[in-house]
């Protein structure tokens, strides 16, 4: 065959075979990730706050599956040296995890710090650095202090101000060794998961009122802890800050469902990007449309999605520094049919946009009730994104599968094989420029109201041992591998 044909022949198998040369561009960054409500336990030890997971699960032990809570979870705020003795094994570059607020400053306010709150992060952070571990911190992700809750958490404008206030702790405490920032992770659950079902702590339900506050305030209090450290602190430490959004991925049914799954994909992903990322700023005009319309059919007299003034329309607009989002999962997009009930995500807002959503034909499912496997969609969102908001940095800072009980979980491995294919495709076939990928999680911890049922590890913890010890799956081992080759060509069995 002529070079022509060998060209085009190349060309053909890439785009059905996936890419021949598997290897991971020189610089590309591999991650584990951790929450410090998940992990770490010792909820009361060492002068920590109450938060609002402590308080909504002491309240209620059945609001989680199997009524368990995270008092002592993987108690990593004792084990954090196997942490990252684990870490090290793997070969990461960088290890994800999030600070506790309420560790920090007790009373939610930075009239207090905590020093053996603040001692441990500093602890964590100078030993990963002594391995040449990257520590990458999450300000937020979800354990608000409950002194702030008492007076409306993320409801109450002087919320912004409040995170402002902890944001600069942070930066005081630890800006001088931390190179990348997530002020908060996925605003989504923040807000609408949480006030469109009761089901995430403090389980208030506010579907049209609370949750759009809290749509705003979330931003808000992004933008003004990027720009304390962009004007204070980026000078001379020279980081990187942003914010984790969750991003599920809408496929059209039908061609004719294309309009209808863009719209999706705007409700969830442009929902806390628009503003951030877009040249005009602001909501995304589709949705600030319907958002406001549904208001008032509901039959409010104005509407109760809260508008942006032209001055935190600026506020917010351009305070990145790289697009950071967590990624697991897609659905499938079609009109609901005559009285068939609506379904969307975030879920309250399907009214009216007559939507349905599903699992697709054929994809398989993981542990989670929410857990379908659809690997092209990883590749599609990025590309959406470079799109939509141009040639960005991008990180994944959170992708893996949920399983049940298990050490040799060949279909996590098979789960990663399949999204890394779909990140290189996007990287080398679509020009993303994606820099570092994150597995979710380093270690079984606890996953929220599937409690310790549903596992996400790359090890394995024993949570009937006091000790909490930890052991490799086989996806460590192959984790670990891929690391090591920075290639996605190394066999996928491992155990
Ligand atoms: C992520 C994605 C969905 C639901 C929940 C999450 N989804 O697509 O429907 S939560 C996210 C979180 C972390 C969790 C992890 C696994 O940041 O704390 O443990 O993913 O659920």
């Amino acid at each position: 065959m002529d070079w022509i044909q060998a060209v085009v022949l190349s060309a053909v198998l890439a785009v059905s075979w996936g890419i021949e040369d598997l290897s991971f561009p020189p610089g590309f960054r591999f991650g584990a990730a951790t929450a410090a409500y998940q992990v770490e336990g010792a909820w009361n030890e060492g002068g920590r706050g109450e938060s609002t997971w402590d308080r909504f699960l002491h309240e209620d032990p059945t609001r989680v599956a199997d009524r368990s809570n995270g008092d002592v979870a993987c108690d990593s705020y004792n084990q954090w040296k196997r942490d990252i003795e684990l870490a090290e094994e793997l070969g990461l570059h960088f290890y994800r995890f999030s600070i506790s607020w309420s560790r920090i400053l007790p009373t939610g306010f930075s009239n207090q710090i905590n020093e053996e709150g603040a001692h441990h992060y500093n602890n964590l952070i100078d030993a990963l650095l002594e391995k040449g571990i990257e520590p990458l911190v999450t300000m937020y992700h979800w354990d608000l202090p409950q002194s702030l809750q008492d007076l409306g958490g993320w409801t109450n404008p002087l919320i912004v101000d409040w995170f402002e206030d902890y944001a600069r702790v942070l930066y005081n405490l630890y800006g001088d060794r931390i190179k990348h920032w997530l002020t908060l992770n996925e605003p989504i659950t923040i807000c609408d998961v949480v006030y469109n079902t009761g089901a995430f702590a403090p389980g208030l339900f506010s579907p049209e009122v609370g949750a759009y506050l809290c749509n705003k305030y979330v931003l808000l209090a992004h933008a003004k802890a990027w720009r304390l450290y962009d004007e204070e602190y980026k000078p001379k430490y020279h980081g990187k800050v942003s914010l984790a959004n969750q991003l599920v991925w809408f496929d059209p049914k039908t061609k004719e469902d294309e309009a209808l799954a863009e719209l999706a994909v705007e409700n969830c992903a442009g929902r806390y990007s628009h503003a951030i990322y877009s040249k005009e700023g602001g909501w995304p005009p589709s949705i600030e449309k319907h958002m406001q319309e549904l208001s008032l059919k509901r039959g409010y007299p104005r509407s109760t999605f809260p508008s942006f003034t032209q001055e935190e329309i600026e506020l917010i607009r351009g305070t990145h520094d790289y697009y950071a989002f967590n990624h697991y999962t897609s659905r499938i997009v079609r009109p609901a049919e005559e009285g068939e009930e609506f379904s969307a995500w975030p879920q309250w807002d399907a009214v009216d946009l007559n939507l349905k959503i599903e699992k697709g034909e054929g994809w398989a499912i993981g542990a989670s009730s929410w857990f379908f496997v659809n690997p092209p969609g990883i590749r599609k969102q990025l590309n959406w994104l470079k799109q939509k908001y141009g040639d960005l940095e991008f990180m994944i800072t959170e992708n893996g599968f949920a399983t049940f009980e298990g050490r040799d979980d060949q279909d996590r491995i098979q789960y990663y094989r399949d999204y890394l294919e779909q990140v290189l495709l996007a990287i080398k076939e679509d020009g993303v420029n994606l820099t570092a990928y994150t597995a979710w999680a380093l270690i079984d911890n606890f996953e929220w109201t599937d409690g310790y049922s549903v596992k996400f590890g790359l090890y394995e913890v024993d949570f009937n041992d006091p000790e909490r010890k930890r052991t490799a799956r086989s996806s460590a081992h192959y984790y670990a591998s891929i690391i090591k080759s920075h290639s996605l060509d190394v066999p996928t069995t491992h155990n």
